[in-house]
This record gives structure tokens, sequence and C-alpha cells, in this order.
């Protein structure tokens, strides 16, 4: 027998590799050293701040899962979540940044670009040197991607394309865009396009007043008759199954990143709980507290080892997109409740900035909302059940 330890609780400690706790403490420690001083502010203030990226360029977790030929880690996908679980820890908004430009920048232009591409693009972006967005979602389009009016159209030499994107992470500061069109030249229709900053007609206005995800910067991402050359289309992936191949990366790091919010708020509970006195006594000591935080851990604990054994399966590219449904969609419904709760348990203090819990909460209602909604993949999960596609 062994004693029984809260902070690991089902003792994933032992379920890592020594090179996988070893980047996981590196990240820890940035995490908490460089982006916990500035995230208080950062939420405040509305102000997302580019030279994250280089620092997360310079501490290797750009484009974690790479290769070191392209100036990558070539670390495993488990690694990939326990980093998510640090950076996220501190903010979502955080983890956002860095899972765009891993999962949904980086990777599309490693696995389905040209050599040329990989070379031109993926070193800058690793280096947090170039910033990078992912455009998908329309304002007709979200939950139903395969409805995008965005299309590229076939000119001599390149493509014109029109439309326009919205809720694009990074945007406002990107210097490279990989966008989703329908292009007319290929019977398949969606195809992925790698756009830079400054190309003629392409503008990524920011969207103010978010009340969610502050610290990281959102906008559309609006083109109007952009010319790019024929070297800008990914070549080697053609319809949706594109873009849903990086949101497969993204959305198993989110699975891994919502918890770690989750557990800095059952964290903060605990101790508010032990500190606080009401009544006489610590509000720990209460029935109703207790049973508040055995409820965290469980559905901390279960959600983290289901989110190991999916990264132990991608490293064998061994998993299916709705192994992920289950831990996206769980893993986040269960950290938004625990901030929920956190919250509530910090009373009036729990509305406060200060203590932090508000922020993940409001964080953690767009992480529900945005990589396919927690109700989306309900459905993906249905579809699976009953052969029935019920969208
Ligand atoms: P459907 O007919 O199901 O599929 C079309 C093609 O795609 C293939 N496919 C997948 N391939 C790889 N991975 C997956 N997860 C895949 N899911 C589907 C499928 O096999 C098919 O291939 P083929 O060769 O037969 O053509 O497509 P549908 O239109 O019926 O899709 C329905 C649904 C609900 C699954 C899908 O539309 C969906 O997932 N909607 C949610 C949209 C979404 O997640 N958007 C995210 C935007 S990006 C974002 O939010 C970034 S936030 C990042 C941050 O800041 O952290
Ligand atoms: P809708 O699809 O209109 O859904 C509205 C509601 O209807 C939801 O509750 C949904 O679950 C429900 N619903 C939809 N269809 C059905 C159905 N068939 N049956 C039952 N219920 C249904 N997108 C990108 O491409 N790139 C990004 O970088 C990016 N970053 C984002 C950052 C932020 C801060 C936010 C908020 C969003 C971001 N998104 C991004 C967009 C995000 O992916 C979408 O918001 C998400 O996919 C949902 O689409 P929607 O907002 O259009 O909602």
């Amino acid at each position: 027998m062994v004693r029984f330890d809260w902070e690991d609780a089902l003792a994933l400690e032992g379920q890592l590799t020594d090179d996988e706790r070893m980047i996981r403490d590196a990240a820890r420690s940035f995490a908490q050293d460089r982006l916990q001083p500035r995230v208080i502010d950062a939420f405040a203030n509305e102000h997302t701040d580019p030279e994250i990226f280089r620092e997360m360029g310079a501490q290797g977790l750009l484009g974690l899962t790479l290769p070191e030929e392209y100036g990558c880690a070539d670390a495993g996908y488990v690694a990939y979540g326990l980093v998510a679980r640090e950076v996220e820890r501190v903010d979502s908004g955080y983890r956002s940044m860095m899972s765009v430009q891993s999962s949904l920048v980086m990777f599309p232009i490693y696995e389905y670009g040209s050599e040329e591409q990989r070379r031109k693009y993926l070193p800058k972006l690793a280096t947090g040197e170039w910033i990078g967005c992912f455009g998908l979602t329309e304002p007709d389009a979200g939950s139903d991607p395969g409805g995008m009016r965005t299309h590229a159209r076939k000119v001599d030499g390149g493509y014109v394309l029109n439309g326009t994107k919205t809720w694009i992470s990074n945007a406002p500061i990107a210097d490279v865009f990989v966008v989703w069109a329908k292009s007319d030249a290929h019977s398949d229709g969606i195809r992925g396009f790698v756009l830079e900053k400054g190309m003629k007609g392409l503008s990524a206005p920011k969207i103010e007043n978010k009340i969610s995800l502050r610290a990281s910067i959102t906008g559309m991402v609006v083109m109007e008759d952009v010319f790019v050359p024929d070297d800008a289309l990914l070549p080697n992936v053609q319809g949706l199954k594109g873009p849903f191949g990086c949101l497969n990366r993204a959305r198993y790091g989110i699975s891994w990143g919502a918890l770690g919010a989750a557990e800095f708020c059952f964290a903060a509970a605990r101790q508010y709980g032990l500190d606080r006195h009401q009544f006489g006594r610590p509000l720990a000591a209460t029935q109703l507290f207790q049973k508040k935080l055995a409820d965290m851990l469980t559905d901390i604990t279960l959600g983290l080892h289901a989110s190991l054994r999916i990264g132990r399966l991608m490293d064998e590219g061994a998993f299916a997109p709705e192994m992920i449904s289950i831990v996206k969609r769980n893993n986040v419904g269960k950290a938004l409740d625990i901030a929920r709760t956190s919250r509530d348990m910090h009373g009036g203090n729990g509305i406060s900035g200060d203590y932090q819990v508000i922020r993940h909460m409001v964080n953690l209602e767009t992480v529900n909302t945005y990589e396919g909604t927690h109700d989306v993949h309900a459905l993906i999960l249905g579809r699976a059940i009953t052969g029935i596609a019920a969208f």
C-alpha cells in the first residue's frame, strides 16, 4: 500500500518517461516564472504581448511534436499535452496562442506542405519570430465549416481569394495565415492556402470587447481579391479532412490544457477553504466543501488519465478522432464546472480578478465553444454510436 497523494491521485507521474517529466517541469517553470506574473494585467487590459511567442519559441514549446530538422523538439503527444496543461494552468489564452501556432499552423504546413513550404515557414514559426493563425470559421459557417463561402479562383500563376473568416486567434498580429477556401480548380473543393501579412487585399481587424480569453488576441481575416502564387497552395491535402486533421491535434491538447486550468481552480478552492474561517472553523472542515473538492479531484484525475491514454495512442498512430471528442468534450465541460464551483467556494472574493478563478471560468466558456462545441462533440460521438449523423 502507498500513501494517497491528492496532488497525483492515480499516480500519473509513474506513467511518464523521464523525458516527458523533464519537458513538463521546464514548461511549468516557464509558465510560472514568465507567464503568471503578467497574466492578471494582460487579461484586465485585453493585451496580448507578441513577445510571448518568442519566449515560447526559445523554450522549445512551439511545434513540439515536429522534427528537429525544422527547429522543433521532436517530442511526443504526451509531452505536448503536459505542456498545454502547464501553460493553461496560467491562462487558456496563452495555451490558445501556443496551440494555434503548433497544431493549426505548423502541423498543416508540415503534414500537407511542400518541402519548400516547410523550410520557409517552420523554423521561423518554431522560434516565434513569425506568428501564425488558422482561418476556418466564418460569420455563417462555425460548427458547419463545410458551409464556408471563402473561395479561391484559379488565375494565371496562382489563385485569387475572397471571403471573410471570423473569431481567428492571433490574426491581428499574425505573419502567416493558414486559410481554408473552396477552390474552383479542384473537384474536391476545400483546399488550404498559406497567406502572408502585407499581401494586397488581406486585412485582420481585431475583435474588441471580449469578456473571455482576453490575454489572447482574436480577429477577423478579410480577403478582398487577394492574389496568391501557385506555391501558396498546401499541395498534399484536399477536402475537410485537411482542417479536421489539424483540429484533432489541437483538441487533444485542449483536453489536457483545460484540466490545467481546473487544477488551478481546485487548488485555489482547497487553500481558500483551509484559510477562510466561518462559524468558528475552516470552510474546509464542512462536509459540503469537502464533497465539492472530492468531486473536483475525481473529475480532474479521470480526465488526465483518459488524455494520457489518447496521447499514447496518438504516439502509436492508433487513435480515432472520436476518442479525442470524448476528452475534449468531457475535460473542458468538467473544467468549466470546476471553475464555476471554485468561484462559488471563494464567496465574494471569487469575483475578484486577484483570485483568478473567475478569469479561468470565463476563459473556459470559450474553450467549451471553440474547436467544436460541447454539443457538436456529442453529435460526433452520437454519429459514431448510431451510424446516423444528427447535425
Ligand atoms: P464529415 O462528412 O464528417 O467529414 C468530412 C471529411 O472530413 C473527414 N473527417 C476527419 N478527418 C480527420 N479528422 C477528423 N476529426 C475528421 N472528421 C471528419 C471525413 O472522413 C471526411 O473525409 P472524406 O475524405 O470522406 O471527405 O464533415 P461534416 O461537414 O459532416 O462535419 C461535421 C462535424 C460536426 C464533424 C464538423 O463539421 C465539426 O467538427 N465541426 C466543428 C467545427 C470546429 O471544430 N471548428 C473549429 C475551428 S478552429 C478553432 O476553433 C480554433 S480555436 C483555437 C484556439 O484558440 O486554441
Ligand atoms: P454555431 O455553430 O452557430 O453554434 C451556436 C450553438 O448552436 C452552439 O451551442 C452549438 O453547439 C449549437 N449547434 C450548432 N449546430 C448544431 C446542431 N446541428 N445541432 C445542435 N446544436 C447545434 N475558429 C477558427 O477557425 N480559428 C481560430 O483560431 C478560432 N479561434 C477562436 C477564438 C475564440 C475566442 C472564439 C470564441 C472562437 C474561435 N474560433 C476559431 C471559432 C470557433 O471554432 C467557433 O466559434 C465554433 O466552432 C462554434 O461556431 P459558431 O460560433 O459559429 O457557433
